[in-house]
């Protein structure tokens, strides 16, 4: 079994070529991979460390792209599943420069949203050290929120370490207080938190990181760790014994496409921390894989190898 997990929604992206036109409008378009927690486990994978993906596809010609991207990037398969009777998630996604795309989603009911639980206790735990959980698998269904739930009292079990991404996406859940709910309850079982300080101003009601990092370290016994990405200024760490420090960021030379980032500071700081780094080294890996990530189209195209992430950082010494 491989040393990192994470179950999620991989989607079929069509992303339009031509920057900053409204989805009507552009007429030309590029097939990616996505999906925030595919995009960390291609991120993990990158850095040289065994990596299972877990979800449900459909048994289409989407379906089988995403297989075959994930294999090409040495992803472990062997939970994925298809299915004929429901189709795999897609959306559409316009290139902006700045801020946040338009997004266009066709996953209700899709195969992700229906994923059988049973197929949970089929995972081999026995040499996972971490998992990557995102706020976004849980929002597709009311059947993926207990597939969640379900798979974190398995992780906690088998004493795997946990990251959790808030990654809000309102358009996936039915009101702003349930997903809020919702999103910190389940924030509560990780070990660390990954909000951006947009998120915690939404789920917290504050701006200022070390209020967000102090509501999830207090409001949990298993929450160890809180960082709050603050962008191009870096990330703000607190940990349960008070210790608190700011890791400065990295400048993007030319920003193509601003989704990914996250998700890629997640990879980062997992794949640093499974090779027994400090936080801080594992914050700065994080950061570096962020900008990166937005300096090329789709997600996780532009997430490094291990060369690739040296000759980054001897470019910025
Ligand atoms: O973090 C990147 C994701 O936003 C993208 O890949 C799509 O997972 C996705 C989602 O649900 O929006």
């Amino acid at each position: 079994m491989s040393e990192f997990i994470t179950i999620g929604e991989a989607m079929v992206l069509f992303g339009s070529c031509e920057p900053d036109l409204a989805l009507k409008d552009a007429s030309e378009y590029r097939k990616f991979l996505a999906g925030a927690e595919v995009n960390v486990c291609v991120g993990v994978a990158r850095q040289g460390h065994s990596a299972t993906y877990v979800t449900a596809l459909g048994d289409d010609p989407f379906g089988h792209f995403i297989e075959e991207t994930i294999q090409k990037n040495g992803i472990e398969t062997d939970y994925i599943s298809f299915t004929k009777d429901f189709w795999t998630g897609f959306m559409m996604k316009n290139r902006v420069i700045n801020g946040d795309p338009d997004i266009f989603y066709w996953r209700k009911n899709s195969a992700a949203a229906n994923f059988a639980k049973a197929k949970i206790d089929e995972i081999d735990l026995s040499d996972t050290k971490f998992a990557h959980l995102s706020g976004i698998f849980p929002a597709i269904s009311d059947n993926a929120l207990n597939v969640f739930r379900y798979l974190v009292t398995k992780l906690q079990e088998a004493g795997v370490r946990t990251t959790f991404d808030p990654n809000l996406r309102p358009q996936l859940w039915e009101s702003q207080d349930y997903m809020i709910q919702v999103t910190n309850e389940l924030a509560a079982q990780s070990e660390i938190i990954l909000p951006g300080v947009n998120e915690g101003d939404i789920l917290v009601g504050t701006r200022e990181p070390s209020e967000i990092a102090d509501f999830y370290l207090n409001q949990s016994d298993i929450t160890q760790t809180v960082i709050v990405k603050l962008g191009e200024e870096g990330a703000y760490v607190k940990q349960k014994d008070g210790r608190e420090f700011t890791v400065a960021g990295f400048k993007a030379k030319e920003v193509v496409d601003t989704v990914g980032a996250g998700d890629g500071f997640a990879a980062g700081l997992i794949s640093s921390l499974l090779e027994g780094e400090t936080i801080e080294q594992a914050v700065r890996r994080a950061s570096a894989i962020g900008c990166l990530a937005v300096q090329s189209p789709g997600d996780n195209d532009g997430y490094p190898t291990v060369e690739e992430l040296q000759a980054f950082y001897a470019e910025q010494a």
